[in-house]
């Protein structure tokens, strides 16, 4: 195991509803997980087309673009021993409905795609998703 960056979105139903200073304090607090960068930002159509490039055949990408640009979210670049799959475990699944209790999915999402976080789910997509939010920070730990 080893120290890992990965990329963390705070989606635009959570900083909505207000609930952007408690997934932060549950990632730095029981997360453990150190933020290495982190800015407020909307996204341009364009910049979430790309950034979900993966699923542009699936029925909900037009949705899920919709929703990305609907206001701002908060991108973080987080650091631990292995940060991605410990990550993925803490948001809980990408449903809220089958999420774990206690996760950040479970308490602060709607639905499936008003899931409140996203989370890179492999280091090839941390190694990809780091840099569209983050150039100047670097993938790897020095
Ligand atoms: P995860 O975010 O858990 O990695 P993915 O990569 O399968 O999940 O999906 C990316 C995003 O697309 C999800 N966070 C969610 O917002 C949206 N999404 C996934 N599946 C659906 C679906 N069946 N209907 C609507 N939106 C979906």
């Amino acid at each position: 195991m080893s120290v890992e960056r990965t990329l963390l979105i705070i989606k635009p139903d959570a900083v909505k509803a207000g609930n952007a200073g408690n997934i932060l304090a549950m990632l730095e607090g029981a997360g453990g997980f150190r933020v290495k960068a982190l800015r407020m930002e909307q996204l341009t159509r364009e910049s979430a087309e790309k950034f979900y490039a993966v699923h542009r055949e699936r029925p909900f990408f037009g949705d899920l673009v919709e929703f990305m640009t609907s206001g701002p979210c908060i991108p973080m670049v987080l650091e631990k021993e292995d940060a991605i799959q410990r990550l993925r475990g803490f948001i809980g699944a990408t449903n809220p409905a089958e999420a774990s209790d206690g996760s950040i999915r479970a308490l602060y999402g709607s639905n499936i795609q008003n899931n409140a976080v996203h989370a890179s789910d492999s280091s090839e997509s941390a190694t990809v998703e780091i840099p569209h939010f983050f150039p100047e920070i670097a993938v790897g730990v020095a």
